[in-house]
């Protein structure tokens, strides 16, 4: 057998590109009961976007020792560490040691609470997977992706998705699971982007700040399976206010828990609270259509299809809102392109 024919066919496989879309948790993800394995203290409940995507190229590079890794077209050490654990986990799969080469881009705000970390992991396992022919099902893609970050577990799956909590230590149980189709129910999103400008303290930070000093942890945690089972029903029975009331409330409560750490972390600016009161205006006035918000100043507004061209005029008309995106809901990571290495 002449092994060179081999290697060179093998090399094509190295080189993968995969696409994913953020999710938004409508029952949040707020601390977690294992850092190493990033398992979560509470189940949580999101809906994958459409428009709003990250696309992502890996290529590994036999005998190359170091990763070089590109974010938007730039280099950032914080980014890098992230990128290389999780590469090494896929390396790990795979049993090999190469460097690799990523190229990675959002077309979207990076890291002010639009979830660029769930569709930036995501995104970033399925190239990594393909690349190395790991062979994994969506579930195991999922858990890898949770071991990156968290709610990188949630968008390898599309439309209405639910992250358990688990019970067991080895983190095996805290799966993400498809609850419906986005087709199912297409609700529409607006996003009102009040400032560009990335958070100061990152979720990761944020949640271990809050568990250690916020007196609401113990209730978060207690409260979590009710809200979680009342958003899942309300979404198999596609009942709109049953979901609007739960999931602001979960919000409300993940904000109201970082509030209250010591010191508290204040995730939103005034345009950010004009835009609740906008939300809750539309409503009462019988219009489907309630908010969320995550680790960051945007506003996402989920509305019926019916109403997003409402939701965003009235969005656009706050000072401070700087644009608003809009996106339906859409499918979970995927490959886009399989390049060969150069020879
Ligand atoms: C969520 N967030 O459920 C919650 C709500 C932000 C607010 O998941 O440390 O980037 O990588 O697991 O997933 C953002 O946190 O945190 C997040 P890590 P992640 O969407």
């Amino acid at each position: 057998m002449n092994p060179e024919p081999r290697t060179t066919a093998a090399l094509g496989k190295f080189h993968a590109a995969a696409q994913a879309q953020p999710n938004i948790a409508l029952v949040k993800y707020w601390g977690k009961r294992d850092v190493v394995l990033n398992l979560p203290t509470t189940g949580s409940i999101s809906i994958t976007l459409d428009s709003l995507w990250t696309r992502t190229e890996v290529r590994f590079v036999p005998g190359q020792a170091h990763d070089r890794v590109s974010l938007n077209g730039r280099s950032d050490a914080a980014e890098t560490k992230r990128v290389v654990a999780c590469l090494d986990l896929l390396r790990q799969r795979a049993a090999v040691d190469w460097g690799a080469e990523v190229d990675s881009r959002n077309n979207f705000p990076t890291a002010a609470g639009l979830a660029s970390s769930a569709s930036g992991f995501a995104a970033l396992v399925r190239a990594g997977a393909q690349a190395l022919d790991l062979g994994l099902d969506e579930t195991e893609l999922s858990m890898l992706a949770r071991r990156c970050s968290g709610s990188a577990a949630r968008s390898i799956f599309g439309g209405y998705v639910e992250w358990a909590r688990g019970r067991l230590t080895d983190g095996s149980d805290s799966v993400a699971l498809p609850l419906l189709p986005a087709d199912a129910w297409p609700l529409r999103v607006a996003v009102a982007v009040t400032s560009i400008a990335a958070k100061q303290i990152g979720s990761s930070e944020g949640m271990r700040h809050t568990a250690q000093s916020s007196p609401f942890q113990a209730s978060w945690v207690a409260t979590q399976p009710a809200d979680l089972t009342t958003a899942r029903n309300a979404i198999l029975a596609r009942d709109f206010d049953a979901l609007a009331l739960v999931s602001e409330h979960s919000c409300l409560k993940m904000h109201a828990l970082a509030l209250a750490a010591q010191p508290g972390l204040l995730y939103w600016n005034g345009a950010t609270v004009e835009c609740m009161h906008c939300v809750r205006t539309l409503r009462r006035q019988g219009v489907p259509v309630f908010f969320t918000i995550d680790a960051g100043p945007q506003l996402k507004a989920v509305c019926a299809p019916s109403a997003i061209g409402q939701v965003k005029a009235a969005l656009r008309e706050i000072p401070g809102v700087l644009h608003v995106l809009d996106s339906g809901l859409g499918a979970g990571a995927c490959v886009i392109a399989i390049g060969a290495l150069e020879a």
